[in-house]
């Protein structure tokens, strides 16, 4: 590899993207670490720096962006509900220092009755939320805020004639739907630049998702619409693995959408040779619908290091990949998820050299 595989390459990033700190996941009721934490920033751009990527601070967009792909009502509870929180006085209570629902609105609860608007705070976060691993606290809207208008500004990069950016921004977003947020993920990131894009001119875009999971929130954003294709290579949802309820392959899109959204479950150990075949099978995908852009989903927690996925892709596997989408046409990065430190960076850095170097 060249001393800078990563020369010149445009990488949006902020610091506010630090700011959310979930401390921690509560997972079958026992709260633990968590994966998803601030130094996954840290790593990352130390390693796209080193690699000699240009670094540069996104814009603010405001709310228009968000309001594009999402419900007002989830942007505007996320933009309050900590400091409702806070008043509120739960932080005070014994290991209430981060948001976490206990009543989840489900069709099973509703019933057929109609939604309602719970007086107590602590009824009403469940309604926007649908697990219990997915904590807000001080500064995540802050971060949530700068990872969306990150994604916006790497976007407008692309549409303004960058053959390849990257938006190196957290928390990810590819669980989180129209009006739902989960999985990590609070506004969908990847699913904002693709429709910045569409806004932008881009007739066709395609959506290529190969981080680990599944991404139910783009897939739901975009499963009844025809301009904005969503691909997934990810670990079988059959097999017992998050999101659980979407990410099989008869998901085929809706309507005017029917045969746009593509899914390719792999079964657990799977490693380069398959998982490289699927990707390319998402390329073909894209490529005969036709694609004036792309968005990446990049995710590197199908990384045979990745403590939450059972995938074995290695980093020569990450740069083909790399290469293999960077060949359809311009391409916006987001990142997704991605939890080895050790390996975080060096991984990211071969799917971002394998896209400049098909750009070339
Ligand atoms: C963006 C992204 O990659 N989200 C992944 C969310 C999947 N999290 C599933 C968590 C399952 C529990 N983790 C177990 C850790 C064992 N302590
Ligand atoms: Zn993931």
């Amino acid at each position: 590899m060249t001393p800078d595989p990563l020369a010149g390459l445009p990488v949006v990033w902020s610091p506010d993207c630090l700011r959310h700190e979930p401390a921690g996941e509560v997972w079958l009721g026992v709260r633990e670490p968590g994966t998803e934490v601030p130094d996954r920033g840290r790593v990352l751009l130390d390693a796209v720096a080193a690699a000699g990527a240009e670094i540069r601070s996104p814009e603010r967009h405001g709310r228009a962006p968000l309001l594009a792909v999402h419900d007002a009502a989830l942007v505007e509870h996320l933009a309050t509900v900590w400091a409702d929180w806070e008043a509120a006085g739960y932080p005070a209570e014994h290991g209430r220092d981060r948001v976490v629902p206990y009543v989840f609105p489900t069709p099973g609860l509703l019933a057929g009755l109609p939604m309602r608007d719970p007086a107590a705070l602590h009824g009403r976060v469940g309604r926007y939320c649908y697990d219990t691993m997915t904590l807000v606290g001080p500064g995540s809207w802050e971060a949530i805020a700068a990872a969306a208008d990150s994604a916006v500004t790497a976007a407008g990069l692309v549409a303004g004639g960058a053959r390849t950016a990257y938006a190196l921004c957290r928390p990810p977003g590819h669980h989180a739907g129209p009006a739902a947020y989960g999985g990590s993920c609070y506004l969908n990131n990847a699913a904002i630049a693709a429709q910045a894009l569409r806004d932008a001119g881009a007739s066709r875009v395609a959506v290529i998702d190969i981080d680990a999971h599944h991404g139910n929130g783009t897939q739901a954003i975009f499963y009844d619409r025809g301009d904005v294709s969503y691909g997934s290579v990810h670990v079988d949802p059959g097999a017992g693995w998050f999101p659980h309820y979407a990410g099989y392959p008869t998901e085929r899109g809706a309507g005017p959408g029917e045969g746009a959204n593509l899914n390719l479950p792999l079964p657990e150990g799977t490693s380069d040779r398959d998982w490289l075949a699927a990707v390319g099978t998402l390329r073909d995908h894209a490529a005969r619908r036709g694609v004036d852009a792309v968005v990446l989903s990049l995710g590197v927690d199908a990384a045979e290091a990745d403590p939450e996925s059972p995938l074995r892709v290695t980093a020569d596997g990450y740069r083909r990949a790399g290469e293999l989408i960077g060949a359809l046409g311009p391409v916006v990065a987001v990142q997704e998820g991605g939890y080895h430190l050790p390996t975080l960076g060096s991984l990211v850095v071969a799917v971002l050299a394998g896209l400049a170097s098909a750009a070339q």
